[in-house]
């Protein structure tokens, strides 16, 4: 008798052929399915997720799994659209980890060595040099410590900032500073020179960059979103730099995306627009984490990097 091939739904409205081919790729022993299942038809067990329309999950028979193709997943908790018993994989692998430390310490460097400064004044031929501290003397929080934020936290260590990182529990990362809980958190930014965010858009932490934080800071800081908009308090932040106690920001993410553009954000010369390409996902890495989930929850293994819904995250 012929074995009945797992199915695998690609739900991602962006380029889904191209995701289908390399998961064929991948798992060859699959039956890789783009189109919508039909709901009376064979079980689905597997489903891949970018921002999935209202009801598409719901309709697909059989799901076991749901692999999600964004490290972050509050969108998916939000909407409500993955039923409570599902498990949802979040997208963990290297390149995202090393894309999101390049954007971070090009961030970090341009701010720490006046790159803008000598930039806003070339063009008046101006020669005025700005004291150049070494990274040893600048301090710098990094909110999160896990799977983008550790490896962040590396990189900083390696130039020789003074580094200290801020999580939920505590997990430390030899050679930084750590420290755990939301009580702890002003002491954690207090006096830093930099803020790097890359916490996950929870209850806890929405709105979590606000007027007390950026108040805790060194005057004249800097602050480097690369998690999420709701992170920050926007009016908070135009107030802190208006005021002086932020020098700037570059912000990769946003409340709205794409950033409207009646946003002041996009003429304020003291902050640094991305379009939320921070960290993007490198399919052919991606696919191959996520085929050896489905091979993990295949071979009843664990999987790493299951989405926890009473934390958020
Ligand atoms: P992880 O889940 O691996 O790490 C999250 C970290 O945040 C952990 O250290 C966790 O603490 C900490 N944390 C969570 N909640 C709290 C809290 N209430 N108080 C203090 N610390 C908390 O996530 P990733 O590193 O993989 O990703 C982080 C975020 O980066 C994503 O959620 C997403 O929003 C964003 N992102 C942005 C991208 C971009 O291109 N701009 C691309 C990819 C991701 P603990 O260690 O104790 O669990
Ligand atoms: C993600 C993102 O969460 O793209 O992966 O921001």
């Amino acid at each position: 008798m012929l074995a009945v091939m797992k199915r695998i739904f690609i739900a991602s409205r962006g380029n889904p052929e191209h995701l289908a081919s390399l998961f064929r790729a991948q798992l060859p022993d699959h039956d890789v399915l783009v189109e919508q299942p039909d709901p009376q038809g064979p079980a689905v067990p597997y489903i891949v997720v970018g921002r999935p329309l209202p009801g598409v999950i719901a309709a697909v028979p059989g799901l076991e799994l749901v692999l999600s193709l964004n490290a972050g997943v509050e969108h998916l908790l939000a909407s409500g659209e993955v039923p409570d018993h599902l498990p949802i994989v979040r997208l963990v692998d290297e390149g995202l980890a090393e894309g999101m430390a390049e954007w971070v310490m090009a961030h970090v460097l341009g701010w720490h060595r006046n790159l803008r400064h000598y930039e806003a004044i070339q063009p008046a031929a101006q020669w005025q040099p700005k004291p150049e501290k070494l990274a040893r003397e600048r301090i710098v929080t990094v909110l999160g410590s896990g799977a983008l934020g550790a490896p962040v936290v590396q990189h900083l260590l390696a130039f020789g900032f003074k580094t200290r990182v801020w999580s939920r529990s505590g997990r430390p990362v030899a050679g930084a500073e750590s420290f755990a809980g939301r009580e702890r958190l002003i002491e954690a930014v207090s006096g830093a020179d930099i803020l790097i965010n890359l916490l996950p858009l929870t209850t806890e932490t929405a709105d979590i960059l606000d007027a007390s934080v950026f108040s805790a800071m060194a005057p004249g800081s800097f602050l480097i979103n690369g998690a999420r908009g709701g992170h920050v308090v926007d009016a908070d932040l135009i107030a802190a730099l208006d005021q002086g106690q932020l020098s700037g920001a570059a912000l990769d993410v946003f409340r709205t995306e794409p950033l409207p553009p009646e946003s002041p954000f996009w003429s304020d010369r003291r902050i640094l627009v991305s379009p939320h390409v921070a960290a993007p996902t490198h399919l052919d890495m991606a696919v191959a984490e996520m085929a050896g989930n489905i091979r993990r929850f295949e071979r009843t293994e664990p999987i790493p990097h299951l989405v926890d819904r009473q934390r958020g995250y």
